[in-house]
């Protein structure tokens, strides 16, 4: 009985055995490979008239209203942090 108890010990002790409130400690799955992004959310499929999977700021702008875009437009230049002129899903969703 000791020495089974001394097995589990050096095993733990070794990392073969880690648990973690008794269920196997899996990292989860690193956000950076690929396939593994969120599918982009309702408000960006909205706005993404041509459907290309970018916003344009035009495709950005909720209202033609130039008081609106004028406040609209420095939120999208901070939010695409590539400079591509165009948001991403993922730049889109740190909105
Ligand atoms: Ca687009």
């Amino acid at each position: 009985m000791v020495f089974i108890g001394l097995c589990l010990v050096a095993a733990i002790a070794l990392g073969l055995v880690v648990l973690k409130n008794g269920e196997p400690n899996i990292p989860p799955p690193d956000p950076a490979l690929p396939g593994t992004d969120p599918p982009p959310d309702q408000a960006f499929l909205k706005r993404d008239k041509d459907k290309n999977g970018i916003l344009s700021l035009q495709e950005f702008f909720t209202s033609t209203d130039p008081k609106v875009q004028k406040t609209q437009g420095p939120i999208f230049r901070r939010l695409d942090t590539d400079h591509s002129d165009g948001l991403s899903p993922e730049e889109f969703s740190k909105r």
